[in-house]
């Protein structure tokens, strides 16, 4: 019986120490990540989709960007209500910004430039005062022609001469015929005026809409405020947050958390050539080039970011999907845009949000009537 040493024996108690420590370190870690992507698959929270009525990953709604801002003026009520009449869309999107005097007024940008030709600020003004609507065409941001230069609305007769405000538009939706009630609104707020949030969450109260209502606020810190004046509106999340999500994501941490999120719908943008061009507007680059020039990096950064979310968005928005959390992907604008669109972010998509609702619509019904057809043959073939 040779009498060898155990060889632990012959490390001192630190490395013991340190090897027990790595071998649980890995251990955990595995657990972390495994429980992780369980997690996501089978998330604790399940959720349906906001009473809207989405069932499987065949059903695709539409939500008509700025009222449908390819048929009518952006964010009126005339185009408002067209988009009903017509393309009978889920949701309709407006812009919702303030006046000096607090009003809650349907303007995409913060200056007044785009319709009015003025550059000044909408919370100069008090809704009474505010300028008329002289442009005679409006471009479409996300829809780009062959230069990158936007597609132009020309303006018609029959268009609003004026900036309306939320109380027109839900007056006008209180009188359209809107048959079960399906058509949802969906409020992007912007700038950091929290009275006029407060004022339109009256309205929506008065007109008897806020239980169909989504609303979300571009900005991270007033969306939470959102939360606070009523916790009980399905929120969509800001930009914010969804960098924040998929932050956590790749971290597998995201599915830990999962029952604390207060947000029912996330807003996802859909790279395309007229995304990108907007994208370089917004960075400050040179106008509308198509190539290389004037990239700065800060865009292409951004692109790179954007691109490396949708690669990897499938399990994170398929798990949304499941804890009953819209995924809205914007702005396709042509079939092409809708086909690729649904290609890249293959069955997690819940909600286009397109200015062609129309269209949309169309194409989305001729590709459920196609998918009908393909499970309808499927089971004689087996
Ligand atoms: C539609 O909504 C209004 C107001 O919320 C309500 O009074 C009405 O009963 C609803 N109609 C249907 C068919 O659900
Ligand atoms: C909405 O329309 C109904 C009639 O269709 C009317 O009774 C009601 O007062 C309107 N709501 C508001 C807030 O104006
Ligand atoms: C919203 O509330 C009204 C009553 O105020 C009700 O008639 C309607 O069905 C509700 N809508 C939804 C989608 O829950
Ligand atoms: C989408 O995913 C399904 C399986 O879920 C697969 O059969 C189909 O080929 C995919 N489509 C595309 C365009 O990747
Ligand atoms: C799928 C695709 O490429 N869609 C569109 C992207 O944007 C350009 C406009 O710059 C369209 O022409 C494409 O159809």
């Amino acid at each position: 019986m040779s009498q060898e040493p155990p060889k632990v024996d012959l490390l001192t108690r630190g490395e013991r120490f340190r090897k027990t420590l790595k071998r649980f370190a890995f251990r955990g870690t595995l657990f972390y990540m495994g429980y992780s992507i369980l997690l996501l698959w089978w998330p604790k929270q399940r959720g349906f989709n906001y009473r809207l009525g989405i069932k499987g990953d065949n059903d695709v709604i539409v939500s008509a960007h700025r009222c449908g801002s390819y048929d009518g003026l952006e964010n009126t009520a005339a185009t408002a209500v067209h988009a009903i009449t017509k393309s009978k869309p889920r949701f309709l999107h407006v812009d919702v910004r303030s006046t000096k005097d607090h009003v809650p007024i349907l303007v995409h940008g913060d200056d007044l430039s785009r319709p009015c030709h003025q550059g000044r600020f909408t919370e100069e003004f008090n809704f009474k005062d505010l300028p008329k609507v002289v442009t005679q065409e409006i471009d479409i941001p996300f829809m780009a022609n062959a230069d990158g230069s936007p597609t132009m609305y020309k303006v018609k007769n029959l268009d609003s001469k004026k900036i309306e405000s939320l109380e027109q538009l839900l007056k006008a939706l209180n009188t359209t015929d809107d048959p079960e009630n399906r058509t949802w609104l969906q409020i992007e707020f912007k700038g950091k005026d929290e009275e006029m949030i407060r004022e339109a969450h009256r309205l929506l109260k008065e007109y008897k809409r806020a239980n169909r209502t989504f609303w979300g606020h571009v900005d991270d810190e007033m969306s939470i405020k959102l939360k606070k004046i009523d916790y009980n509106m399905p929120r969509v999340a800001s930009p914010g947050e969804v960098h924040t999500m998929f932050i956590k994501y790749w971290l597998f941490a995201y599915p830990y958390i999962a029952r604390e999120v207060h947000y029912k719908a996330v807003w996802f943008p859909y790279v395309n050539e007229s995304f990108k061009a907007n994208l370089r507007q917004q960075y400050g680059s040179s106008k509308y080039k198509n190539v290389g020039d004037g990239d700065n990096w800060k865009y292409r950064l951004r692109l790179r970011l954007l691109e490396f979310m949708t690669m990897t968005s499938g399990p994170l928005f398929r798990h949304l999907h499941r804890c009953g959390i819209l995924v809205m992907i914007g702005v396709p604008n042509s079939i092409e845009d809708y086909e690729d669109c649904l290609k890249k972010f293959n069955g997690t998509v819940d909600c286009i949000m397109t200015d062609r609702p129309g269209l949309a619509r169309e194409f989305l019904e001729q590709r459920s009537s196609k998918l009908e057809k393909k499970t309808e043959v499927q089971p004689s073939s087996i």
